[in-house]
């Protein structure tokens, strides 16, 4: 029986297990060459990885009363996305980082070729995932899921945002763009962690609501936080090399507003998500309190 959890904490300590073996026996190991491309997909994902968007999506599941087990395998696709976009951002052509995760990053460690194809398989993996027959979910229901992945990840989304912030130095640094970059490249998943359980199930059009712009201030929360830590984290904190924002002229909340002003952003954000919470009717509400909490104050 499940304990219970009333902190983000205990959800954290409970829960990261369960999605460190779901995420394992959906990684098949092989009898040939070709399992060196699971190999390195086990590195990225066993480096270490905080797993804030398969916890989210618990946290969520707990939220609307929806068994924390037959939301597992979108929990986990979403880990394996989140992971290959860290893989395919850390190459040489766009981020060019060595260290993630507290570990070297996958390319130095297997090549930039096995770490393509090794993001390409964990993308594969995620849908393959996404599109296997849940007994919990109508078909129409995980259909329509994928497609709010899809979208989440695609053009209007994570990648998208990904271009955006590649090429920005090209554009104009104002709030409205690095809003843009943002809500795309990071905010979309996290978004979609929150929303996701919700849109497997019957969801009154208000909560759904509220699942969206709770997502979008904790998207915005997560990322502000992430820009403060890489001017104010060491390398054991965060876990790769802090400072590339500065050195690669980011547009982030730091270099846009400096450290104190950044600060006082996540905070409103903090507060916006928290302000939503009370058309949530349940008793894990204070939990989802202690997680906002923790995405605000977060060293790592
Ligand atoms: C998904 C189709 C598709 C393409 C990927 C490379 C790319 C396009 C996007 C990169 C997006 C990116 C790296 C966003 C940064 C998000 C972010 C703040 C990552 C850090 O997340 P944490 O702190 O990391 O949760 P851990 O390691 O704890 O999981």
């Amino acid at each position: 029986m499940t304990p219970k959890l009333t902190s983000f904490s205990e959800l954290k300590d409970y829960y990261t297990p369960i999605i460190n073996s779901e995420l394992k026996s959906n990684i098949i190991h092989v009898n040939d060459q070709r399992q060196v491309i699971i190999d390195a997909v086990l590195h990225s994902i066993n480096a270490g990885g905080k797993r804030v968007r398969p916890l989210l999506s618990i946290a969520t599941s707990l939220l609307l009363s929806i068994p924390v087990t037959s939301i597992l395998p979108f929990a986990c696709a979403i880990e394996m996305i989140h992971t290959y976009s860290l893989i395919h951002d850390d190459l040489p052509a766009m981020d060019d980082d060595d260290f993630r995760r507290g570990q070297p990053t996958c390319h130095v460690k297997f090549g930039e070729d096995i770490a393509i194809l090794a993001g390409d398989l964990l993308h594969v993996l995620a849908f393959e995932i996404l599109a296997t027959p849940n007994a919990e979910f109508t078909a129409e229901r995980q259909l329509s899921s994928i497609f709010h992945v899809s979208k989440a990840i695609g053009n209007d989304g994570m990648l998208g945002g990904q271009v955006l912030d590649l090429k920005h130095s090209d554009g104009v640094s104002n709030f409205d763009t690095l809003k843009s970059i943002h809500h795309k490249k990071t905010g979309a998943l996290i978004e979609l962690s929150v929303i996701g359980p919700a849109l497997l199930v019957e969801t009154a059009p208000i909560l759904l609501k509220g699942l969206s712009d709770l997502g979008k201030h904790l998207g915005l929360l997560f990322q502000i936080t992430d820009d403060i830590l890489d001017e104010t984290g060491t390398k054991e904190e965060i876990g790769k090399s802090p400072g590339k924002d500065k050195e690669q002229n980011k547009l982030t909340y730091t270099t846009l507003f400096g450290l104190e002003k950044a600060r006082k952003m996540a905070e409103d954000e903090a507060k916006k998500a928290t302000e939503i919470l009370h058309i949530f009717n349940s008793e894990y509400t204070p939990l989802f309190s202690t997680l906002i909490e923790y995405l605000l104050k977060r060293s790592s």
